[in-house]
Protein backbone atom coordinates (compact mmCIF):
# COMPACT_ATOMS: atom_id res chain seq x y z
CA UNK A 1 0.00 0.00 0.00
CA UNK A 2 1.47 3.54 -0.96
CA UNK A 3 1.90 5.37 2.24
CA UNK A 4 1.93 9.34 3.37
CA UNK A 5 5.19 10.37 3.68
CA UNK A 6 5.73 12.62 6.20
CA UNK A 7 9.21 15.33 6.10
CA UNK A 8 10.04 15.42 10.11
CA UNK A 9 12.16 16.36 12.16
CA UNK A 10 11.89 15.64 15.89
CA UNK A 11 12.51 19.32 16.84
CA UNK A 12 10.23 20.90 15.27
CA UNK A 13 6.88 21.42 14.67
CA UNK A 14 6.34 18.33 12.43
CA UNK A 15 5.61 16.45 15.67
CA UNK A 16 1.91 17.63 15.79
CA UNK A 17 1.41 16.00 12.66
CA UNK A 18 3.18 13.10 13.41
CA UNK A 19 1.50 12.79 17.11
CA UNK A 20 -2.19 13.15 14.61
CA UNK A 21 -0.81 10.36 12.19
CA UNK A 22 -0.54 8.47 15.68
CA UNK A 23 -4.01 9.38 16.79
CA UNK A 24 -6.06 8.01 13.31
CA UNK A 25 -3.79 4.70 12.58
CA UNK A 26 -2.68 6.13 9.21
CA UNK A 27 -0.13 4.68 7.40
CA UNK A 28 2.52 6.92 6.99
CA UNK A 29 6.66 6.92 6.16
CA UNK A 30 9.03 9.49 7.71
CA UNK A 31 11.07 11.36 4.91
CA UNK A 32 13.88 12.97 7.77
CA UNK A 33 14.85 16.46 7.19
CA UNK A 34 18.29 17.59 8.65
CA UNK A 35 17.96 21.56 8.83
CA UNK A 36 21.27 21.71 9.35
CA UNK A 37 22.78 19.96 6.35
CA UNK A 38 20.21 22.69 4.20
CA UNK A 39 17.22 20.03 3.24
CA UNK A 40 14.69 22.53 3.82
CA UNK A 41 16.37 24.70 1.04
CA UNK A 42 17.05 22.04 -1.28
CA UNK A 43 15.26 22.21 -4.76
CA UNK A 44 13.48 18.90 -4.04
CA UNK A 45 11.89 20.05 -1.40
CA UNK A 46 11.06 23.32 -2.64
CA UNK A 47 9.14 21.97 -4.83
CA UNK A 48 6.83 20.47 -2.42
CA UNK A 49 6.79 23.59 -0.20
CA UNK A 50 8.13 26.38 -1.38
CA UNK A 51 7.83 27.53 2.11
CA UNK A 52 10.78 25.18 2.95
CA UNK A 53 9.25 24.45 6.31
CA UNK A 54 7.74 21.66 7.72
CA UNK A 55 5.60 19.54 8.84
CA UNK A 56 5.05 18.70 5.17
CA UNK A 57 2.77 15.87 4.07
CA UNK A 58 2.72 13.85 0.57
CA UNK A 59 -0.28 12.30 0.33
CA UNK A 60 -0.50 9.09 -2.24
CA UNK A 61 -1.86 10.35 -4.61
CA UNK A 62 0.93 12.96 -5.00
CA UNK A 63 -1.07 15.93 -3.26
CA UNK A 64 0.88 18.17 -0.76
CA UNK A 65 -0.45 19.39 2.75
CA UNK A 66 1.43 21.71 4.35
CA UNK A 67 0.18 23.63 7.77
CA UNK A 68 0.09 21.96 11.02
CA UNK A 69 -3.17 22.84 11.48
CA UNK A 70 -4.55 21.92 7.94
CA UNK A 71 -2.60 18.80 8.34
CA UNK A 72 -4.45 17.70 11.50
CA UNK A 73 -7.50 18.78 10.47
CA UNK A 74 -7.21 16.39 7.09
CA UNK A 75 -6.32 13.75 8.66
CA UNK A 76 -8.96 13.90 11.05
CA UNK A 77 -11.51 13.67 7.92
CA UNK A 78 -9.81 11.20 6.22
CA UNK A 79 -10.12 9.43 8.82
CA UNK A 80 -13.81 9.57 10.83
CA UNK A 81 -13.35 5.98 12.61
CA UNK A 82 -10.81 8.01 14.82
CA UNK A 83 -14.08 10.00 16.51
CA UNK A 84 -11.53 13.12 16.35
CA UNK A 85 -13.79 15.72 14.08
CA UNK A 86 -17.39 16.42 14.48
CA UNK A 87 -19.50 16.21 11.38
CA UNK A 88 -18.81 18.47 8.68
CA UNK A 89 -22.30 21.23 9.33
CA UNK A 90 -22.93 19.83 12.89
CA UNK A 91 -23.20 22.71 15.46
CA UNK A 92 -20.33 21.34 17.32
CA UNK A 93 -18.22 21.80 13.94
CA UNK A 94 -18.20 25.54 14.44
CA UNK A 95 -16.75 25.73 17.81
CA UNK A 96 -14.24 22.96 16.50
CA UNK A 97 -13.09 25.09 13.46
CA UNK A 98 -13.16 27.98 15.80
CA UNK A 99 -10.53 26.25 18.09
CA UNK A 100 -8.44 24.96 15.37
CA UNK A 101 -8.29 28.43 13.81
CA UNK A 102 -7.50 30.07 16.94
CA UNK A 103 -4.24 27.52 17.26
CA UNK A 104 -3.14 28.81 14.38
CA UNK A 105 -4.04 32.33 13.99
CA UNK A 106 -4.42 33.74 17.13
CA UNK A 107 -2.20 31.47 19.28
CA UNK A 108 0.50 30.47 17.37
CA UNK A 109 1.89 34.34 16.65
CA UNK A 110 0.54 35.63 20.11
CA UNK A 111 3.39 33.26 21.61
CA UNK A 112 5.58 34.03 18.91
CA UNK A 113 5.45 37.76 19.86
CA UNK A 114 5.84 37.19 23.26
CA UNK A 115 8.97 35.30 23.25
CA UNK A 116 10.92 36.63 20.21
CA UNK A 117 10.26 40.25 21.53
CA UNK A 118 11.03 40.38 24.55
CA UNK A 119 11.44 43.55 26.60
CA UNK A 120 9.51 45.20 23.03
CA UNK A 121 6.52 47.42 23.05
CA UNK A 122 3.83 44.66 22.59
CA UNK A 123 2.50 45.56 19.05
CA UNK A 124 -0.90 47.46 18.37
CA UNK A 125 -3.76 44.82 20.01
CA UNK A 126 -6.29 46.28 17.79
CA UNK A 127 -4.50 46.04 14.54
CA UNK A 128 -2.64 42.29 14.97
CA UNK A 129 -5.34 39.66 14.58
CA UNK A 130 -3.74 38.01 17.57
CA UNK A 131 -4.87 40.45 19.82
CA UNK A 132 -2.39 39.55 22.80
CA UNK A 133 -0.78 37.25 24.25
CA UNK A 134 -2.62 37.92 27.52
CA UNK A 135 -5.47 37.93 26.12
CA UNK A 136 -5.32 34.60 24.23
CA UNK A 137 -4.14 32.47 27.14
CA UNK A 138 -7.04 33.56 29.23
CA UNK A 139 -9.39 33.04 26.32
CA UNK A 140 -8.28 29.40 26.29
CA UNK A 141 -8.53 29.57 30.15
CA UNK A 142 -12.31 30.37 30.58
CA UNK A 143 -13.09 27.82 27.53
CA UNK A 144 -11.32 25.07 29.50
CA UNK A 145 -12.26 26.37 33.00
CA UNK A 146 -14.32 23.27 34.78
CA UNK A 147 -13.80 21.67 31.61
CA UNK A 148 -11.47 18.56 30.18
CA UNK A 149 -11.61 19.57 26.06
CA UNK A 150 -12.42 22.46 24.17
CA UNK A 151 -15.03 20.94 22.50
CA UNK A 152 -18.00 18.40 23.04
CA UNK A 153 -16.11 16.55 26.56
CA UNK A 154 -14.09 14.68 24.16
CA UNK A 155 -10.89 15.03 22.50
CA UNK A 156 -11.15 16.10 19.08
CA UNK A 157 -8.43 16.96 16.53
CA UNK A 158 -8.79 21.00 17.92
CA UNK A 159 -7.79 19.35 21.41
CA UNK A 160 -4.36 18.15 19.58
CA UNK A 161 -3.23 21.35 18.04
CA UNK A 162 -4.23 23.52 20.80
CA UNK A 163 -2.68 20.97 23.43
CA UNK A 164 0.50 20.78 21.39
CA UNK A 165 0.69 24.70 20.90
CA UNK A 166 0.40 24.96 24.58
CA UNK A 167 2.71 22.06 25.27
CA UNK A 168 5.32 23.99 23.23
CA UNK A 169 4.47 26.92 24.89
CA UNK A 170 5.31 26.08 28.45
CA UNK A 171 8.39 23.99 27.59
CA UNK A 172 9.58 27.34 26.32
CA UNK A 173 9.02 28.81 29.53
CA UNK A 174 6.07 31.25 27.96
CA UNK A 175 4.23 33.53 30.44
CA UNK A 176 1.08 32.60 32.67
CA UNK A 177 1.06 28.92 31.94
CA UNK A 178 3.04 28.01 34.87
CA UNK A 179 0.21 30.03 37.28
CA UNK A 180 -2.57 28.40 35.41
CA UNK A 181 -3.99 24.94 37.07
CA UNK A 182 -6.96 25.09 34.01
CA UNK A 183 -3.77 24.72 31.21
CA UNK A 184 -1.47 23.17 33.26
CA UNK A 185 -3.93 20.62 33.84
CA UNK A 186 -4.93 20.19 30.19
CA UNK A 187 -1.21 19.91 28.65
CA UNK A 188 -0.87 17.49 30.84
CA UNK A 189 -4.10 15.78 30.11
CA UNK A 190 -3.53 15.69 26.04
CA UNK A 191 -0.19 14.23 26.40
CA UNK A 192 -0.84 11.55 28.56
CA UNK A 193 -2.27 10.17 25.43
CA UNK A 194 -0.46 7.62 23.65
CA UNK A 195 -0.64 8.57 20.62
CA UNK A 196 1.37 11.94 21.95
CA UNK A 197 4.22 9.36 23.52
CA UNK A 198 4.45 7.46 20.54
CA UNK A 199 4.66 10.48 18.11
CA UNK A 200 7.73 11.71 20.59
CA UNK A 201 9.68 8.28 21.50
N1 LIG B 1 2.98 27.60 9.51
C1 LIG B 1 3.74 26.39 9.62
C2 LIG B 1 5.01 26.64 10.39
C3 LIG B 1 6.04 25.57 10.10
C4 LIG B 1 7.43 25.96 10.58
O1 LIG B 1 7.72 27.12 10.87
N2 LIG B 1 8.32 24.97 10.65
C5 LIG B 1 9.70 25.19 11.05
C6 LIG B 1 10.13 24.17 12.09
S1 LIG B 1 9.17 24.27 13.58
C7 LIG B 1 10.61 24.94 9.86
O2 LIG B 1 10.35 24.09 9.04
N3 LIG B 1 11.72 25.68 9.79
C8 LIG B 1 12.74 25.42 8.83
C9 LIG B 1 12.98 26.55 7.90
O3 LIG B 1 12.21 27.54 7.91
O4 LIG B 1 13.95 26.44 7.14
C10 LIG B 1 2.89 25.31 10.30
O5 LIG B 1 1.99 25.64 11.07
O6 LIG B 1 3.10 24.13 10.03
Amino acid sequence: MMKMKLYHNPRSRSTIARWMLEEVGAPYEIVPVDFEAGDTRKPDFLALNPMGKIPTLVLPQGEVVTEAPAIVAYLADAFPQAGLAPAPGSPERGPYYRWLFFGGSVFEPALTETMMRKGAAPLPRQTVGWGSYDEAVATLEAALAGRDHLIADRFTAADLYVGAQLAFARMFGAPRLAESPVLGAYIDRVTAREAYRRANA
